[in-house]
């Protein structure tokens, strides 16, 4: 009992511990602007969205090479636009590679007042504002202690001692040998309450959670407003330095409330959209180009003016086409449901004749064998399961046209989506086709004159309606299609 009594103390202490530590943890935020990573990390054009880059840096699907391993490059890749989170953490994989056993010269990551875009601090401009942590591979110093990680910060006065490897300028160092690593490097550095922390993952291990201290500084005041930078250079000696991803954290004071974002749609959703969106602006502003050319007559105003009735109008008739495509569908699938309904009642009442005068139908039936009777009757049950599935196969255009993009989001999704439609009109023609064709095939037993139905919609009338229903159908969802076609070659 006692031990119980000691072990259940216990869990409640470790509780409390766990509680208390995490209260004082913040909670972090992925900022899209300020980060990049693969597997499509640049445009279509080279470019790499909300960054730029300069010197011999090379963007491509899945990592930046900031300097390929040729003699005296540099380059580097900057945040276009500055960033002002008190607090913040960055997330920065990378590789340096080369065959010598020495590599030169390094890379740097930078949180700085300004974009150092050029200059001879690996490959970024000397006297910063704010901060630099060099990863320098070469010991130009002769000191045998490289390569190493260095924390410098910079009131924008100093220029650095880059023969003396930086050696009485760094806040913080450690050893570490960041070359050649089955596993990317990462290093992990963390902006909080004005401590800065250097967590280094050596790249030995594809493991998350392997992390190392390299360098903690406290009481460290940063800028207030700046960019986020990473560049590499190479001189006598050089090594390839890529950068995999570069990812960006606000983080925010425990109890405080993260600010809300547009944080509910998915990162991956928005990079899309914010692609899609930029690709669209760029034609545009192509169009507006070449506009502009062939009428210097015409104001620039009037021009943007111009274009974006245009994109407007664009935007008007796809979502007008859509409608009208939603509506027919829907009229396509409540007459079904009422033929539907109308082949039931019909079977009911057969089944009840039928089983209502018993022998004296069969009898009636003269010499109509029972083998023959099932399969009218089966035939009927096949008929209505046909229905059935072509109500379902409508309903689905159904749920497909409701789902159809309702903006300038893409006129690839928008091909795709009525591809489907017509797919799935394709397979209603196809039932169709196949149930008129055993209408044909099968061989109608004589029947003996049944009890008087109600008149409702014969089998063939029913066909023929579904049959006229879908060629309308689908001759307006290619007429749509050429329009949609016509209207985008517009563009
Ligand atoms: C040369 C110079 C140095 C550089 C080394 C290693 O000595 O370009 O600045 O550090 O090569 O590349
Ligand atoms: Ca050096
Ligand atoms: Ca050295």
């Amino acid at each position: 009992m006692a031990a119980l009594v000691s072990r259940l103390v216990w869990l409640q202490l470790q509780l409390l511990v766990a509680c208390w530590a995490s209260a004082d943890l913040p909670s972090r935020r992925f900022e899209y602007k300020y980060s990049f990573k693969g597997p499509q990390l640049v445009h279509s054009d080279g470019t790499i969205p909300f960054w730029t880059h300069a010197g011999n840096a090379i963007p491509s699907a899945d990592q930046v090479r900031i300097t390929p391993s040729l003699k005296s490059q540099k380059g580097s890749v900057w945040t276009r636009s500055k960033l002002s989170f008190e607090n913040w953490e960055i997330e920065v994989t990378f590789r340096v590679t080369g065959r010598g056993r020495v590599g030169a010269d390094g890379l740097a990551i930078w949180y700085t007042a300004g974009q150092g875009l050029d200059g001879p601090v690996f490959g970024a401009a000397d006297s910063w504002n704010g901060l630099g942590i060099f990863f320098d591979s070469f010991d130009n110093d002769g000191k045998k202690n490289n390569p190493v990680i260095l924390v410098v910060g910079n009131n924008g006065n100093q220029l650095y001692d880059h023969q003396n490897d930086g050696a009485t300028q760094a806040l913080g160092s450690c050893l570490r040998d960041f070359r050649n690593k089955p596993y990317p490097v990462r290093a992990r550095i963390i902006y909080y309450r004005k401590i800065l922390t250097v967590m280094i993952h050596n790249g030995f291990t594809p493991n998350n959670d392997d992390y190392e201290l390299c360098a903690r500084i406290e009481n460290l005041s940063l800028p207030s407003e700046g960019y986020f930078g990473i560049s590499a250079a190479t001189g006598a000696l050089a090594d390839d330095h890529d950068v995999l991803s570069f990812l960006t954290f606000r983080l925010f004071e425990p109890g405080k409330p993260v600010e809300p974002a547009d944080s509910t749609i998915p990162q991956e959703e928005k990079e899309k959209y914010r692609e899609e969106y930029e690709n669209f602006q760029q034609a545009l502003d192509k169009k507006k180009e070449e506009f502009q050319k062939e009428h210097p007559d015409v104001q620039g105003e009037q021009v943007d003016d111009m274009f974006e009735s245009v994109n407007e109008r664009e935007l008007r008739q796809i979502f007008e086409g859509q409608n009208r495509i939603h509506l027919e569908i829907k009229q396509l699938n409540r007459q079904l449901d009422m033929i539907l309904d109308e082949q039931r009642k019909y079977m009911n009442l057969v089944s009840e004749e039928i089983s209502k005068k018993g022998s004296n139908v069969v009898s009636q039936m003269g010499q109509l064998p029972q083998a023959e009777l099932d399969n009218v009757v089966k035939y009927q049950q096949e008929v209505l399961r046909h229905v059935g599935e072509l109500k379902n196969s409508v309903t689905n255009a159904l749920s497909q046209a409701a789902q159809l993009p309702g903006g300038a989001t893409g006129g690839y999704e928008m091909t795709q989506h009525f591809n489907d439609i017509k797919e799935h009109l394709h397979v209603v023609k196809r039932d169709l086709g196949a149930l008129v064709q055993r209408n044909v095939n099968i061989e109608k037993p004589k029947c003996p004159e049944l009890p008087p139905f109600p008149s409702c919609l014969s089998t063939t009338h029913f066909f023929m309606f579904v049959a006229f229903q879908t060629v309308l159908f689908i001759g307006y969802i290619m007429y749509r299609s050429q329009q949609e076609a016509a209207a985008k070659k517009f563009f």
